[in-house]
């Protein structure tokens, strides 16, 4: 009888992992998931850098992708975890601009120099 015991229990665990990964994936492609545009005034691929990874590790976020060019940043997000007005504040208090909301003075003034908006290098070619 005990000899059975440890098989039943290995058996049980391989199931319920099973349903955990099909869980996970649910979650992954579910409806919930939102995305959402904002404009920054980010100018290169520090900046890229930098703003994905904040926004990476900004709750309820899931994908961040900065298109250096046209300055747009694209999130997936989380609707019951976040929101666009905390994730545009997210990228004010990285030294950004977030839409018509200016970045936040302290934040921007710890960017390096190429990063900064009124950089004559980087305005270049601008409209
Ligand atoms: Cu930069």
């Amino acid at each position: 009888m005990n000899f059975f015991k440890p098989m039943l229990l290995a058996l049980l665990v391989a199931c319920s992992s099973q349903t955990t990964q099909a869980q996970d994936k649910t979650r992954a492609k579910g409806p919930a998931t939102e995305q959402f545009q904002l404009k920054t005034s980010a100018v290169c691929d520090m900046c890229k850098a930098r703003l994905e990874k904040v926004m990476a590790y900004e709750k309820g976020v899931q994908q961040a992708i900065l298109d250096v060019p046209s300055q747009v940043l694209t999130v997936s997000y989380r609707p019951d975890k976040t929101s666009p007005t905390a994730l545009r504040t997210a990228v004010q208090r990285t030294g950004y601009d977030a839409d018509d909301q200016p970045a936040e003075v302290r934040a921007y003034d710890r960017l390096p120099d190429c990063c900064k908006k009124t950089n004559a290098v980087h305005s270049d070619g601008k409209p």
